[in-house]
């Protein structure tokens, strides 16, 4: 069937068009103005083939790249003055909670912390931007991690929650819409231990699977019970602090298509998309853990110490509106063949319909009108995209200029897409492109793994400038949001 024609689509009114960033791979300025080390400090850099490695204590032979970031730290002005020139209504980004509390479990928080943020704050005011802040991005207090065992520790919950009292009340006048914690369902997946804070051996690799005994898995999943517990407490306390508060849960959106119409096929990839996706959200816009959670516990033998007392806190700490990142698509497969082949890959299998990125990221626009759709049936809140792009090595020319053509092409798609979604009737209310200036992969810990509008002059292993130069994106976005994403030519 035939799209509805593009003049027909439209996004509405006082959408909220922006880009994402995360303190750990921008900020840099690791351990500057009483900022304490995070367990992202101690991750060295990787590539497609390499994995980045955990390390601790840190390796004189190493380079640990979220440490500089692209030092945006020193460099905020200019980088928010270059987001408003976008026109950009959102910015996300996150705070880092070691700049607020150095060790996680200190008494009295950080100032010059709390000034930094109430400044980028500032800043985005002055251009008429609205904030939305992830308040925990990949960011967990290495003292934390190594004293208490991060989120598996129940401890965890009440120092969480003294660095959310401080940032709901300092900025409570600044900063309205709110996102707990990104990307929360990776923790269903082993490699989202670290991320959860759960201690890994030196060397151990960042992001990739890894074999579980039964206790680490309960552990794991006590962890996460854990997030979602602090998730809860900070909904709460944020409605008490300022009832206009507009807080979200951060989902990674990962469509994942039967690869056959085998029934077989179809219920891997029906609980595929349950325990993947909608696990974490049915706990944190539902209020409870749905049925196949607890089938699953129950299986497996997982125990989570879910208390009545959490049980209340779920049911009142609902999120008023899921976001999530999207990126790619993947098939999911019973057929032991099949699966051998795709070996032991973390993205399931590739679709043949489908091309992937160099960095082997399946792109699949329509899958994101596909996870809309199925996000919106499911919840009825308002929904964000506030992570999508397409990571691609750019080259600079000398003038500055980079022709980046097949940014802007995955970008038309996508929006193209979002804009069915809404005519689908899907209350989709922001989108906030990922690097939408470049920084450090996640993934990987390059830079030339790019994502940005705005091209940072820094190579994998720190050289460079860090001057900033505008891609053919940047003006290409610049128009689309003049234009509310009628002009994607
Ligand atoms: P990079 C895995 C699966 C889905 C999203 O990723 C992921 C990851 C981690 O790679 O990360 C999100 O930089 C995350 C961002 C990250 C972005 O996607 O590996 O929220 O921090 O940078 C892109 O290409």
């Amino acid at each position: 069937m035939k799209g509805v024609s593009m003049t027909q689509l439209k996004f509405p009114e006082g959408f909220l068009w922006g880009g994402a960033t995360a303190a750990n791979q921008l900020e840099g300025a690791w351990d500057v103005d009483g900022r304490g080390p995070s367990v992202m400090d101690y991750v060295t850099n990787g590539s497609h083939h390499s994995p980045r490695i955990f390390t601790y204590p840190e390796r004189p032979d190493r380079y640990y790249p979220n440490r500089s970031g692209i030092d945006h730290y020193h460099r905020y002005e200019e980088d928010i003055a270059l987001f408003a020139e976008m026109g950009f209504k959102v910015y996300r980004l996150s705070i880092s909670w070691t700049r607020i509390f150095p060790n996680g479990d200190d008494a009295q928080p950080n100032q010059k912390g709390i000034e930094f943020y109430r400044n980028v704050f500032l800043a985005c005011k002055k251009y008429g931007i609205e904030p939305l802040v992830t308040i925990n991005h990949f960011d967990m207090p290495l003292h934390l991690s190594q004293k208490y065992r991060g989120w598996a520790s129940r401890d965890t919950i009440e120092f969480f929650m003294n660095y959310v009292t401080v940032i709901f009340n300092e900025y409570k006048d600044l900063v309205k819409y709110w996102l707990t914690f990104n990307e929360i369902n990776l923790v269903t997946n082993p490699f989202g231990s670290l991320l959860a804070g759960i201690p890994q051996d030196d060397g151990a690799s960042f992001f990739s699977m890894r074999p579980e005994t039964e206790a680490q898995r309960s552990e794991r999943f006590t962890a996460l019970h854990h997030e979602f517990v602090a998730s809860a407490k900070a909904v709460i306390l944020g409605k008490s602090i300022n009832p206009d508060f507009m807080i979200g849960c951060m989902i990674a959106g990962m469509t994942g298509y039967p690869h056959t119409c085998n029934p077989d096929d179809i219920i891997a990839a029906q609980q595929a998309m349950n325990f993947g996706n909608f696990l974490c959200s049915d706990v944190q816009v539902r209020g409870e853990y749905p049925g196949f959670a607890k089938r699953y516990f129950r299986d497996h033998n997982v125990t989570i110490d879910l208390t009545p007392e959490d049980e209340v806190l779920l049911k009142e700490g609902k999120v008023d509106f899921y976001s999530f990142s999207y990126y790619q698509s993947h098939c999911v497969s019973v057929d032991p063949d099949i699966l051998k082949k795709a070996g032991n890959m973390s993205f399931g299998i590739q679709n043949p319909y489908l091309k992937a990125s160099d960095w082997g990221w399946v792109v699949d626009p329509k899958g994101l009108r596909y996870y809309l759709n199925e996000v919106y049936n499911r919840y009825q809140v308002p929904v964000m995209v506030v992570e999508n792009g397409l990571g691609a090595v750019d080259v600079k020319n000398e003038d500055g200029s980079v022709h980046d053509d097949y940014r802007i092409d995955y970008m038309r798609q996508h929006i193209e897409q979002m804009a069915e979604a809404v005519a689908d009737g899907v209350d989709l209310i922001g989108y906030t492109p990922w690097g939408c200036i470049d920084l450090v992969s996640a993934g990987t810990g390059e830079m030339k793994k790019r994502y940005g509008f705005i091209f940072v002059d820094k190579g994998d292993l720190g050289d460079g400038s860090y001057d900033r130069s505008r891609k053919d994106s940047f003006f290409w976005y610049k128009k689309v949001i003049a234009s509310n994403g009628t002009d994607l030519e």
